[in-house]
């Protein structure tokens, strides 16, 4: 077990009045453990408390973390009541990740426990280590790089799918497998759609080019989104890269501990409505990344987030002009202790390619 974040976990466990937590994320159970369990339609589970650690864990699973007692099972059913004998008759805390047709059962079988939902491994994880920002930033090099790399290839005629294998393919040449997520190339009125699926479109004169692309590396992952044109642009393509850009580093300004995350949003919201683009920004412009590509913290108006030292999440302010273009533009920061470092520094002045 990594015991530093366990103790984290143990904090919020207390802070929030839970005894017991089941843990049923393979990626927290990771950020624990140091080691990946895949159990697919399966229940694989990690038990927590003050003073124990204990998993349940399918036998083909190669986890084995020290300091954890590991009790193990086939493909024979009775997973659940296996889980239910291994409770403690206290506040337990369940991730969002246990199934209901895990959960229910479980707590039929337990009307003696108190169950309520646990964010305390979500709410360890957005603080990052020293150690996982390292990993953070290393993944983001990579990235750079390869986008370097990769735009430098288009060529007129080839397809979405096409310059995507080169992402993929200069991915692999720096060591990383084809795992976690194919880019998001998007050519022509497909940059519009803010989550386009990379087709057959062929590359024209004019086009923008819009690719999203991230990879989980050693655990950890990047996500960067670039958007140049080819050979040529319109007026219009030109403005609406630079209000992108311009809210872009309007939001990056305000990264800084204890500004709420709706705030950065709204230095965004702010640049792409002044200049009349504002019904068309429909998204986010933050989300937490770590061991997830998406994770806590994530932007969203209802919840008042405030950014803490150690927080590392993306800005992506974008505008989709449906059926014509879209532009975003999309850097990883992390907050230090008064503003933030950028992950990022792929150039992201406005570029034609030719
Ligand atoms: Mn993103």
């Amino acid at each position: 077990m990594l015991q530093d974040r366990l103790a984290r976990v143990r904090d919020r466990m207390r802070k929030n009045n839970l005894e017991q937590i089941i843990v049923t994320q393979p990626q927290s159970i990771f950020y624990l453990t140091g080691m990946w369990c895949n159990p697919m339609d399966r229940l694989d589970a990690l038990i927590v408390t003050q003073d124990s650690c204990r998993m349940l864990c399918y036998v083909l699973a190669v986890i084995e973390p020290e300091d954890c007692q590991v009790s193990v099972y086939a493909d024979t059913g009775e997973t659940v009541r296996r889980l239910s004998e291994m409770l403690d008759p206290v506040a337990t805390g369940v991730d969002g990740w246990l199934h209901s047709r895990f959960l229910l059962p479980l707590m039929q079988l337990r009307t003696d426990i108190p169950f309520s939902v646990s964010r305390c491994v979500e709410e360890a994880r957005m603080i990052k280590t020293p150690q996982e920002i390292a990993l953070l930033r290393r993944a983001s090099e990579i990235t750079d790089s390869v986008f370097a790399d990769a735009l430098g290839k288009l060529r007129e005629g080839m397809t979405e799918l096409e310059l995507g294998g080169v992402f993929s393919e200069s991915f692999e040449r720096h060591g990383v497998g084809r795992f976690a997520g194919d880019p998001m190339v998007c050519f022509g009125a497909g940059s519009a759609e803010p989550h386009h699926a990379p087709g057959n479109a062929r590359l024209r004169p004019g086009d923008a080019v819009s690719v999203d692309t991230g990879k989980r590396i050693d655990g950890y992952f990047s996500d960067m989104t670039r958007t140049v044109f080819f050979r040529r642009a319109t007026e219009e393509q030109r403005r609406v890269y630079q209000v992108v850009l311009e809210a872009n580093l309007a939001a990056l300004e305000a990264v800084k501990p204890g500004v709420l995350l709706s705030e950065i949003h709204q230095a965004a919201c702010r640049v792409i409505e002044r200049a009349g683009y504002g019904a068309y920004y429909p998204h986010r412009t933050s989300h937490g990344i770590g061991i997830d590509c998406h994770e806590e913290p994530t932007d969203a108006s209802d919840r008042r987030i405030p950014v803490e030292e150690g927080m590392c999440f993306s800005i992506e302010p974008g505008i989709y002009l449906p059926g014509n273009f879209g532009v975003r533009i999309e850097d990883l920061v992390v907050v230090t202790a008064n503003g933030y470092s950028l992950l990022n520094h792929a150039p992201k002045d406005f570029t034609i390619m030719e």
